[in-house]
């Protein structure tokens, strides 16, 4: 969850704190770090406070749509799967790394390219029997354009349509910040 990546910020922030024979440019990339984590919890933070105000689950509105257009079916020009993978799980995970980091999971590939104005279907493999994922599109400005559920062994797939180039992040709210990915929409196809 949300709170296991800030408490990991949190002891960050201790550990800069220890006396340590690390140099200080060392250290100063340390706390940059540090600092770029926790903005980075407080944008996850942000992507969490969106989805609640919009009562849970939802495909792009009005707005969104002008940036990416989402349906459930529909013809697609191309298609990628999208795995959820457990990478450390208290099921076969080493014990010390589940102790360190919490259970890990990743989104695989969790970098897809498209093309604008190409409808571009994703499916979504939820593979874990006891795991709920979920997906959240996010902008540039980490606006979220859209959030859905990906329920446990089932396949969920959307066709997406981007209007706008550019860079996209798609993320697992519950578990963050390690199931993140991002998605580049490259200019259309030269015909
Ligand atoms: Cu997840």
């Amino acid at each position: 969850m949300c709170r296991s990546s800030f408490l990991r910020n949190i002891d960050a922030v201790k550990r800069l704190c220890e006396p340590s024979s690390f140099s200080l440019s060392h250290r100063c990339a340390r706390v940059l770090g540090t600092v770029a984590a926790i903005a980075f919890f407080f944008a996850t933070d942000s992507a969490y406070a969106q989805a609640k105000q919009k009562g849970g689950f939802f495909l792009p509105n009005a707005d969104a749509a002008k940036i990416v257009t989402v349906t459930v079916a529909g013809e697609a020009a191309a298609g990628i799967t999208v795995i959820t993978e457990a990478v450390a799980v208290k099921e076969n995970g080493s014990k010390a790394t589940v102790n360190k980091f919490g259970e890990v999971y990743a989104f695989s590939p969790l970098f897809i390219a498209v093309r604008r104005d190409e409808p571009t279907q994703l499916e979504f493999w939820n593979l874990q029997p006891d795991d709920e994922h979920d997906v959240a599109l996010l902008d540039a400005d980490l606006k979220v354009l859209m959030y859905q559920k990906l329920p446990p062994l089932t396949k969920t797939s959307w066709v997406f349509t981007f209007h706008r180039e550019g860079l996209f992040g798609f993320k697992c709210l519950v578990h963050q910040p390690e199931m993140s990915g991002q998605i580049l929409v490259l200019p259309p196809t030269a015909r």
